[in-house]
């Protein structure tokens, strides 16, 4: 699989916690949402201990190298090094993307969290891969108050990396679900540059049923509405 050709339109990030998981085993999960249509996954999982992040990575990437699509790693580098997963997906409190870069090489596909054009602007320079741009819309998920942009500033996101001619790849992140998921990807259009995809969490992988959600949400994502 080469980086360049990788789809983000579905991207998956995983949760762990009971009360999104619930009693789910996260492989199954995440096999679901590959049939019913994600396109890269990320495994993030803030509580494990590193033997017990190793071993679910290790059964994640088995099921994602069968749909042909890229496992990356929440914030840990030493991880995706233990398993040879496709890549990473680093925070701004996280390591950084140079030293993320020296430690996996050119051919990783590492992605950076960015809530502010200053960020975007380092991310872009520094040789990310794709962004990920959020908090869209406030979500339990996760407790960040403080950076939630709304569409406005991902529209924003989208403007400076249109003028720049920038090749990175974006994703919206933050409280997106099947209602707003079209809204998120083709609303924000600024000039010729669109979005690549969306992120969820809970919309998945709460889910009652995780391959139907992943389903719908693809239909949203790749088709864009007559008004777009
Ligand atoms: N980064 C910004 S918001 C978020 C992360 C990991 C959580 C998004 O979760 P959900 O359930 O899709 O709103
Ligand atoms: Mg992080």
């Amino acid at each position: 699989m080469r980086k360049q050709d990788v789809d983000y339109s579905l991207y998956l990030v995983t949760d762990s916690t009971p009360a999104i998981l619930g009693t789910k085993d996260i492989c199954q999960v995440v096999e679901a949402a590959l049939k019913g249509g994600v396109t890269c996954v990320q495994y993030r999982d803030k509580k494990s201990e590193t033997g017990a992040l190793i071993e679910t990575a290790r059964r994640l990437h088995a099921v994602t190298k069968k749909y042909h699509v890229p496992l990356l790693i929440n914030d840990r580098v030493d991880v995706a090094l233990a398993v040879e997963c496709e890549g990473v997906h680093i925070g701004q409190d996280d390591m950084t993307l140079a030293t993320a870069r020296k430690s996996l090489g050119q051919d990783a596909i590492i992605g950076v969290t960015v809530s502010t054009l200053e960020e975007l602007d380092t991310a872009c320079r520094g040789g990310a891969d794709y962004v990920g741009i959020g908090t869209v819309f406030a979500t339990p998920t996760k407790d960040d108050t403080k950076h939630i942009i709304g569409i406005v500033g991902v529209q924003q996101m989208l403007f400076y990396l249109s003028s720049s001619r920038s090749k990175v790849k974006s994703v919206c992140i933050g409280g997106i679900n099947a209602a707003n998921a079209s809204q998120v990807m083709w609303q924000s259009m600024a000039k010729e540059k669109t979005l690549d995809g969306v992120a969820v969490v809970s919309a998945i992988v709460a889910a009652e049923d995780p391959e139907v959600a992943a389903r719908d949400l693809a239909r949203l994502v790749k088709t864009p509405p007559a008004f777009a």
